[in-house]
């Protein structure tokens, strides 16, 4: 019974030693899983980066009409319709491919980097009745 206690006690510490003696290589490993997780942060840090703006389509149209914004530097337009009473159901950008539909109560983004400075118009799909001006400075 002891001896097989004490074979039980040797296992463990052999086995324990072998641990220690196994567990430096998982260090590199972990060291190598650490900058793949910093590099999460890092990817997503431009999505921070990017300028939001909430925007909000109401009875007076666009609110805000007008936003200024700088040369290439992204922004992202966060954009609810909020009525009905609204010819404003859809969002172009003048001079861009851009146009979006806005459902009611949903936010819309609508990603956008101005190029050069100068008043861009922004609007309603029809023909931006109902809109405001981009002033990119
Ligand atoms: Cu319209």
């Amino acid at each position: 019974m002891r001896t097989l206690f004490a074979l039980t006690l040797l296992t463990l510490a052999f086995t324990n030693c072998k641990k220690d003696e196994v567990l430096p290589p998982p260090k590199p490993v972990e060291a190598v899983k650490a900058p793949e997780a910093a590099k999460a942060p890092e990817v997503a840090k431009p999505a921070d980066g990017v300028r939001t703006v909430a925007m909000a389509v109401t009875d007076e149209g666009f609110v805000p009409a007008n936003v200024t914004l700088k040369a290439n530097e992204p922004v992202k337009f966060v954009i609810t319709r909020k009525t009905d009473e609204t010819c404003a159901t859809a969002i172009q950008i003048d001079g861009t491919d851009i146009k979006k539909d806005l459902p009611l109560n949903q936010a819309v983004e609508v990603a956008w980097t101005p190029t050069k400075p100068g008043k861009v118009k922004f609007g309603c799909a029809m023909d931006m009745m109902i809109g405001g001006v981009l002033l990119v400075e």
